[in-house]
């Protein structure tokens, strides 16, 4: 495969060298701007003894403090910006229903960055110049929709901005209009072909040739499937609001992990436990500071994220450092009497069934003292009950014997699940009431 076309080749392929000193210089600046701005950052910087100038390398980024979600909380809504409110032009915010929301917020340089990075990212997939991009990623709050339409249309792309949702309008847009790419949560993704099925319609058939899925996990199988029931190459964007939005990894062509721009962000992994940073290529949570960004600089984000990184030049040329799947976030682990449970590990059991659809749905009770997982899958035929009954036990010794817990599972017939629209809901805790 060839290297392909570049929205900005001279940096997308910057030798890894001249990518240290751009990051050093930048961090420098950005740190600078925290320090003086963000009395937050202030007062942790100078608890730890520490000023700006105190970083003379990369490597020295490791004595400064860490920023986590609650201090976005606790300095509800703008005590994090570095510039006057004034300068921000964009906000955005988490949907979360329980507790303060947390607040982004954007000055005119950021957005436009944002939107370069974007565009870089969408070309890195194989989406060009004159392609019309269906949008189905919500527009709003949620940093996906605008995220993905100001990169779109900085790519001078086609934008259809549908949102989620009304999912036959969906599909009648995607067909009318010829779309090449579609940008769109993994789970609705499946959601739509699932729907363009059943209506009889060919999206396998259609120009359709490129997805552009993430903000959610999710794996090699539902790749897999989505790549064949569209007729697509799926690949991965991760993002979070607090760093940016989408846009700030992307798998290219070769799909083989997600080329962080770091001339915006500085990735490190560390280990969850000792806090300590972690070599190249091991595993752990991934930790973002941000380079360029004004009204919210963010120093060593706890992303809370899984995952490792490698910097092998890939094969497209782009020399940005490469994130693996994200395949869960350390707070998803689930603790069922005891034993450490994340989601993945339940659905790498189930996909390994055939005919069990990526569909399923976990849910967490209280049964007496004792925790109580529910397992609900679907299989996509219309399988007998005794054939059912039969799966369910085979699934349950599965995950007993390979993960250690014990637990009820259901399985149902197509479409009883209920179909995401967006961010896809797996896990439902009922043991206590919401905070
Ligand atoms: O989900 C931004 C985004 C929009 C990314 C559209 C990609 C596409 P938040 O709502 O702040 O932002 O959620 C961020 O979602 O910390 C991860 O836990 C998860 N996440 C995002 N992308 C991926 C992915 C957007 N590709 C949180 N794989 C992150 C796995 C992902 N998890």
């Amino acid at each position: 495969m060839s290297a392909g076309y570049m929205f900005e080749p001279e940096v997308e392929r910057l030798d890894r060298a001249g990518l240290r000193r751009l990051q050093l210089q930048r961090l420098q600046a950005s740190l600078a701007l925290a320090y003086a701005k963000v009395p937050h950052y202030r007062t942790g910087f100078d608890a730890a003894g520490l000023k700006p100038e105190d970083l003379q390398s990369l490597e020295d980024l490791a004595r400064f403090p860490f920023t986590v979600k609650s201090d976005l909380r606790d300095n509800y809504p703008f005590g994090l910006f570095a510039v006057p409110r004034e300068q921000v032009v964009r906000l955005h915010a988490s949907s979360g229903t329980t507790g303060k929301p947390t607040v982004v917020g954007y000055t005119e340089g950021d957005i436009n960055i944002w939107a370069d990075l974007m565009a870089r990212s969408l070309a890195a997939t194989g989406v060009r110049p004159g392609d019309v991009v269906h949008n189905a990623y919500g527009y709003g709050l949620f940093t996906g929709g605008l995220g993905f339409h100001y990169g779109a249309e900085r790519l001078k792309c086609s934008v259809v901005p549908m949102s989620g949702g009304n999912t036959e309008k969906q599909i009648s847009l995607l067909t009318d209009f010829g779309a090449r790419a579609l940008a769109a949560t993994p789970s609705y993704a499946l959601n739509i072909a699932e729907v363009a099925e059943q209506s009889g319609v060919d999206l396998a058939g259609s120009p359709l040739a490129v997805g552009v899925f993430g903000a959610e996990p999710w794996s090699e199988t539902m790749r897999a499937e989505l790549d064949r029931r569209l007729g697509i190459r799926a690949c991965d964007m991760y993002g979070l609001s607090e760093i940016m939005g989408p846009g700030v990894a992307i798998e290219c062509e070769q799909r083989a992990g997600l080329h962080g721009w770091e001339d915006h962000f500085l990735f490190e992994i560390i280990d969850p436990e000792t806090l300590q940073p972690l070599p190249m290529g091991e595993t752990g949570e991934l930790v973002i500071t941000t380079l360029t960004k004004h009204a919210l600089p963010m120093v060593r984000y706890r992303t809370r994220d899984i995952t490792r990184l490698t910097d092998e030049v890939c094969a497209c040329g782009r020399t940005h450092v490469r994130i693996l799947r994200v395949t869960g976030r350390n707070d998803d682990m689930m603790i069922i009497r005891g034993v450490n449970v994340y989601p993945s590990q339940i659905e790498a059991v189930l996909v390994g069934f055939p005919g069990v659809a990526p569909h399923y749905l976990l849910t967490l009770t209280r049964q007496g003292s004792l925790d109580h997982l529910t397992v609900e899958a679907e299989v996509n035929d219309s399988r007998n009950e005794d054939d059912r009954a039969h799966l369910a036990r085979q699934v349950r010794h599965h995950i007993k014997s390979l993960i250690g817990v014990s637990c009820e599972v259901i399985i149902r017939l197509p479409g009883e699940l209920p179909r995401s629209q967006g961010k896809a809901i797996r896990v439902r805790d009922l043991r206590q009431p919401a905070e």
